[in-house]
């Protein structure tokens, strides 16, 4: 199923007057104090979040799997997929896949049908935490930090076909998540697997095309609950840093433990030019996976100044992959995505408004009461109408959440796709 421009357009009619109004409103009242509105909208007409190849299905738990109706059961469907949020926001231009679960069989018709939606490919993700069917060696006792040889050169290698995957298709990124850890004190040397971690992400690092970037993730715990290789950004920036200059870490929101100052880790890392990809979900205690921004808005809109600040004084630190990485087990996983792309565009819209200049000043005159006002004053503004701009300038939905409901996009993917479909992926 594809939509067309023309279901947008009458599905976006309604409503035209009405957002007219708003952000002819909106935009006064930013140049009355001195913001430029265009280059705003401007940069958010031209950002792109990549969509997850495993989110397009309802994920599961330890305890169970709920399919979602009219779920896509192979590749092409879910490129499909990303293409209606793509239609719809114009703002997910580009796909990220897990191998072996989206493992293509025909690579030009692939490559053909992501073209024809607009879709590009963007870092390609290795999955060394689960056994697949016929797998010689078994990572229950790890993968790129095994003590065993054979699974850590199986490790390896599948890191390395992943590459090759990739390259068929036009991705420039490899990132590495690693499951690999302990359960129990005393169960593995902790040195040991260090050094052997660092051993296998370089080996790894030497087998890229030169123009590729590898991205290491770090996640404090789960699968495993007492430690974890790579636990957190320290751990991952030595390691990147031990590889070479285009390794760098990838943070995601959910690999933290509560209350972690994120913008901090962010800030820091652009700073040494070694922040490379980003994942958008939200937690509450851990790795939840929840919609971003549905749990703690104001903490993304902080992270979101931190970033922006990076990519404009921060010309040492590359583009940044910017991904989704969430998974729900009771919303319709478009809606949900729908939803996390809305909330990205309106932190990042949020933190464009921040006045850096008043805010070095202020911050230089220790006026602690104008640093927050000038932040809050960001975040309490109602973008919506900037987002909504920014949209209809590349013809998407103005509404994509309302048009999808009104397309009655799900009824039609389940009339064409059956109820009992199931997605591979968590
Ligand atoms: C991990 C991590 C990775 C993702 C897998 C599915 O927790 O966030 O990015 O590839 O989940
Ligand atoms: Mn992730
Ligand atoms: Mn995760």
């Amino acid at each position: 199923m594809q939509l067309t421009k023309d279901q947008l357009l009458s599905a976006n009619e309604p409503g035209l007057r009405r957002h007219e109004s708003d952000y002819n409103h909106l935009s006064d009242k930013l140049s009355e104090a001195g913001v430029a509105v265009e280059p705003v909208v401007d940069a958010l007409s031209k950002f792109q979040v990549a969509i997850p190849s495993w989110a397009l299905g309802a994920g599961g738990t330890r305890f169970g799997r709920f399919s979602f109706h009219g779920e896509p059961g192979t590749l092409e469907q879910k490129l499909d997929d990303v293409g209606i949020l793509h239609a719809l926001t114009q703002t997910a231009g580009a796909v990220s896949l897990h191998i072996p679960w989206d493992t293509p069989t025909d690579y030009a018709a692939v490559r053909e049908h992501a073209a024809e939606l607009g879709l590009a490919f963007d870092a390609i993700n290795s999955n060394t935490f689960q056994d697949q069917p016929g797998a010689v060696h078994s990572y229950r006792h790890g993968s790129l930090s095994a003590t065993d040889e054979g699974a850590r050169q199986q490790a390896i290698e599948h890191n390395l076909r992943v590459v090759e995957i990739g390259e068929k298709l036009g991705s420039k990124s490899l990132t590495v998540w690693l499951a690999d850890g302990t359960n129990f004190p005393g169960q593995r040397n902790f040195q040991r697997n260090l050094v052997q971690t660092e051993d296998s992400l370089r080996q790894i690092y030497a087998g890229l095309p030169a123009d590729w970037k590898l991205f290491i993730e770090y996640k404090p715990y789960e699968p495993n609950f007492y430690s974890t290789v790579i636990q957190d950004w320290g751990t991952s920036f030595l390691l990147a840093n031990a590889c070479g200059d285009r390794a760098f870490t990838l943070v995601d929101l959910g690999h933290h433990l509560p209350n972690t100052n994120i913008e901090q880790i962010v800030s820091t890392l652009m700073l040494k030019g070694k922040l490379g990809g980003f994942h958008f979900n939200d937690s509450k205690y851990g790795d939840d996976d929840l919609t971003v921004g549905s749990v703690k808005p104001y903490a993304l809109f902080l992270i979101f100044n931190e970033l922006v600040y990076g990519m404009r004084n921060n010309p040492q630190n590359p583009d940044l992959a910017w991904m989704i990485d969430a998974s729900h087990n009771v919303k319709d996983p478009l809606e949900d995505l729908l939803q996390s792309l809305e909330a990205i565009q309106l932190a990042y819209a949020r933190a464009l408004l921040v006045d850096q200049d008043e805010l070095a000043t202020a911050q230089g005159d220790h006026d602690v009461v104008r640093c927050q006002e000038i932040l809050q004053n960001a975040f309490r503004t109602d973008v919506r109408p900037l987002v909504e701009r920014a949209r209809l300038s590349r013809g998407g939905a103005l509404h994509p959440l309302g048009a999808y409901r009104q397309l009655d996009v799900r009824r039609e993917l389940v009339r064409e796709r059956g109820k009992h479909t199931v997605a591979t992926g968590l």
